[in-house]
């Protein structure tokens, strides 16, 4: 039934503007579009690891097992993607990046951090948005594990900002002093991408 679909898209697509929901720019999706760059990895979680470097006193390096032992909570969030979806209600599980940051000290000059993906693809973002509570690495969607398309095993979430900010198949991060441009902010995106304000391109 298309036309039962679309118009249960449309009504709640009204619901969530009209509560202050759906970002300028933005329509509701009911599906979770797949967006990324290469190919899925696949990830062999008796290697995997997850690195903290940069300006830390110690870098740190985490198993999977190591990184399974740090507290985790669950959020409930609306993600926005650049390309003009968002996709309401989702429940994430995973690991705050507050309790993450516990296993390093930061050198008193890292306000930034470079996260890293697998096959090399990278984002920046303030340490202060990642120190926000609802920035978690996340393991669960809605009850069920990451598929591959989303980041399985570990991805990041910061549902505040566009979704290219959050890193699938994440593997670590560095903290920097400035802030240093990731792959989509090397092509053209903005630094720090406020779906609010509409910060796609490093024009707007
Ligand atoms: N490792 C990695 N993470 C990534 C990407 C990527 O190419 N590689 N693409 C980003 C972009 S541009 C978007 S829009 C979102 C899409 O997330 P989704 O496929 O779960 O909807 O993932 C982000 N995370
Ligand atoms: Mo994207």
């Amino acid at each position: 039934m298309i036309f039962g679909e679309s118009s249960e898209r449309k009504k709640l697509e009204k619901q969530m503007r009209d509560e202050g929901r759906l970002p300028p720019g933005q329509s509701l999706t009911l599906k979770w579009p797949v967006l990324h760059e290469g190919n899925v990895p696949r990830t062999d979680l008796r290697t995997w690891d997850f690195r903290i470097d940069g300006l830390v006193e110690k870098p740190v390096r985490l198993t999977w097992e190591d990184f399974n032992k740090l507290p985790q909570i669950e959020i409930h969030c609306d993600i926005h993607c650049v390309t003009r979806w968002s996709r309401f209600d989702n429940v994430f599980k995973g690991v705050p990046f507050t309790e993450v940051m516990k296993l390093v000290t930061p050198k008193p000059e890292a306000r930034f951090a470079l996260l890293r993906g697998e096959n090399g693809y990278t984002t920046n973002l303030p340490l202060e948005d990642l120190m926000k509570p609802a920035t978690i690495f996340a393991f669960q969607h809605d009850g069920e594990e990451l598929t591959a398309d989303h980041g399985y095993p570990l991805r990041l979430i910061v549902p505040h900002l566009y979704l290219w900010k959050s890193v699938k198949w994440a593997r670590g991060f560095a903290l920097t002093a400035d802030d240093q441009p990731g792959f989509w902010e090397e092509n053209g995106y903005h630094m720090y991408g406020d779906p609010w304000k509409e910060q796609r391109f490093d024009t707007d």
